[in-house]
């Protein structure tokens, strides 16, 4: 029997108030294995009254005891690890070997947060007034709202969630509809956590169900987004008309770039783990590869080399490369790409069609690695995120067009340099618009890192010291300690 999960609003389990439920397929075995909430406006209305009510209770902790709450909550991520990991491969498809270390790391960012939660300090401002005392002081925002994606649904929700907890809000989440199950499996460790009711709250269903009960809520002080561009958008757009704080986390079309001084062996390494890893379904991946004109055809023959060694298969079997794509909508967008970069003209020198065979098992969701050469950066394949294992390469002849391509896309979320040269590897990052740049590496986050998008990648930033401050408001305590005569009361000092 299929797990039904429920939502989990106020420390409870509760039904969704439309009694309805979607399926959850697992991408792989093509198997309807569990059925999440489908939940509507009246849930958004209880999770958020849940969490305002919370709030009061919440935000009045010492910074310390949230923390000791975030450090109960790690521990048990840390008891469970291998169990959400497992979840989270049969609601998307990604391999487990890369689950399983995100599942690790999981614990580690609610640590790192509640490590700052009582870090953070005001200051005593010595202003220009005589006898006047001036301090300032940050205060959490109230009810911040997560809505997450189905790629990293939990690491996703992490660097959001940890900061806001640590800075005193509450939280509900709302998953991606594509995988929601680990979510739910989360808030049993926030359960057994025994983390006070209504702080933190999940809600699952279609972002168009609850969308607008969510933008336009007066309860809901924040809304932290990862997602599609035009969802965020979207969102940015109708959260405006109620004044919410708004973090955006959106697509990308990264550059990798490539110089003739690289090491070639590493850079071709790099640049296949950057768009092949997830299956090219990551906000970061590196879909455009930028090579120098020099070694154009030598490192495409090695990408060709190692592309064809990649290893389709089950995304639990430790020997998988490469696991199905998560959605079929997701399965359909990425053979439409292929379609529009043939049709365009550029030249396909590795896969280019959808997968099939024993390795797929019952899956009809596998695309090749798919490489393609001769692209401009003015066609779409090279404009739009693909979100799929389709890496398209592009030459340049210098240091200065190799910076013109990179920078001339809508997106701005990250970039990749694979260079030998000091000079280039310390000053080109300052030239690219992107709020990444890896030098000879690629793909490599830290909770200790900010991330975030430049241009329509994204609004504000996650991880690191500042993310806190995401989460919070500054407030201004002035003191008149003037005890002389009262002064002419209608000049303003
Ligand atoms: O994302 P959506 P989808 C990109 C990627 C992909 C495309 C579509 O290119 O092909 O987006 O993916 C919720 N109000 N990325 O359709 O729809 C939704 O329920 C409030 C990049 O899965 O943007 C889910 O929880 N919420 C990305 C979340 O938004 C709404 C990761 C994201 O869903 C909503 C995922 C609304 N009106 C996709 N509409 C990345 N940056 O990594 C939807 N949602």
């Amino acid at each position: 029997m299929n797990e039904q999960y429920r939502l989990f609003i106020d420390g409870k389990w509760q039904a969704p108030h439309d009694g309805q439920w979607l399926e959850s397929t697992n991408p792989y075995t093509n198997e309807v294995w569990c059925q999440i909430p489908k939940a509507t406006t009246p849930d958004v209305d209880a999770a958020v009254g849940a969490a305002k009510a919370a709030f009061v209770r919440w935000a009045g902790l010492h910074a310390s005891e949230r923390a000791t709450w975030l450090h109960r909550l790690a521990d048990k991520l840390e008891v469970h690890a291998e169990h959400l990991a497992k979840t989270e491969v049969k609601d998307n498809g990604k391999l487990f070997a890369e689950m399983r270390m995100q599942m690790a790391y999981l614990p580690k960012i609610y640590r790192y947060y509640a490590g700052l939660a009582d870090k953070v300090v005001g200051q005593h401002v010595p202003i220009d007034k005589p006898n006047h005392l001036a301090l300032t002081n940050y205060e959490p925002l109230g009810v911040v709202m997560a809505i997450t994606a189905w790629n990293s649904p939990l690491l996703i929700m992490a660097w959001k969630i940890a900061p806001a907890l640590a800075a005193g809000n509450t939280v509900v989440v709302k998953p991606s509809e594509f995988a929601s199950a680990s979510s739910f499996e989360f808030a049993k460790c926030v359960e057994e956590a025994g983390v006070p009711d209504g702080v933190i709250n999940i809600l699952s269903g279609l972002g168009a169900d609850v969308g607008e009960a969510i933008t336009s809520h007066p309860d809901i002080a924040k809304i932290s987004l990862t997602g599609g561009g035009q969802t965020g958008a979207h969102v940015y757009s109708e959260a405006a008309k109620s004044l919410k704080h708004v973090t955006l986390e959106l697509g990308g079309k990264s550059p990798n770039i490539v110089f003739a001084d690289a090491d070639q062996e590493r850079a071709a390494a790099g640049v296949i783990s950057g768009i092949f890893a997830a299956s090219g379904q990551t906000c970061i991946a590196g879909s455009r590869a930028l090579v120098h004109r020099k070694i154009a055809d030598e490192f495409c023959e090695r990408l060709v080399t190692i592309g064809k060694e990649a290893r389709l298969g089950d995304p639990m079997n430790a020997s998988t490369h490469i696991g199905p794509v998560t959605t079929p909508g997701q399965y359909q967008k990425i053979l439409d790409y292929i379609s529009i970069a043939k049709a365009e003209g550029a030249q396909c020198l590795l896969g280019g069609q959808a997968a099939t065979g024993e390795q797929c098992g019952n899956s009809p969701w596998f695309v090749e690695p798919t490489i393609f050469r001769g692209v401009t950066n003015q066609m779409r394949i090279a404009r739009e995120e693909v979100f799929g294992p389709i890496l398209s390469v592009l030459t340049f002849e210098d240091d200065d067009e190799a910076i013109a391509i990179a920078n001339d896309t809508e997106f701005g979320l990250a970039a990749g340099i694979w260079t030998t040269d000091m000079n280039r590897a310390l000053m080109l990052p300052s030239r690219l618009q992107a709020g990444t740049v890896w030098v000879n590496t690629y793909r490599s986050l830290s909770v200790m890192l900010p991330f975030g998008g430049y241009k329509h990648s994204g609004i504000g930033r996650e991880n690191g010291l500042n993310a806190m401050y995401e989460y919070l408001q500054e407030k201004t305590i002035l003191v008149n300690c003037e005890t002389g005569p009262v002064t002419n009361p209608f000049v303003m000092k």
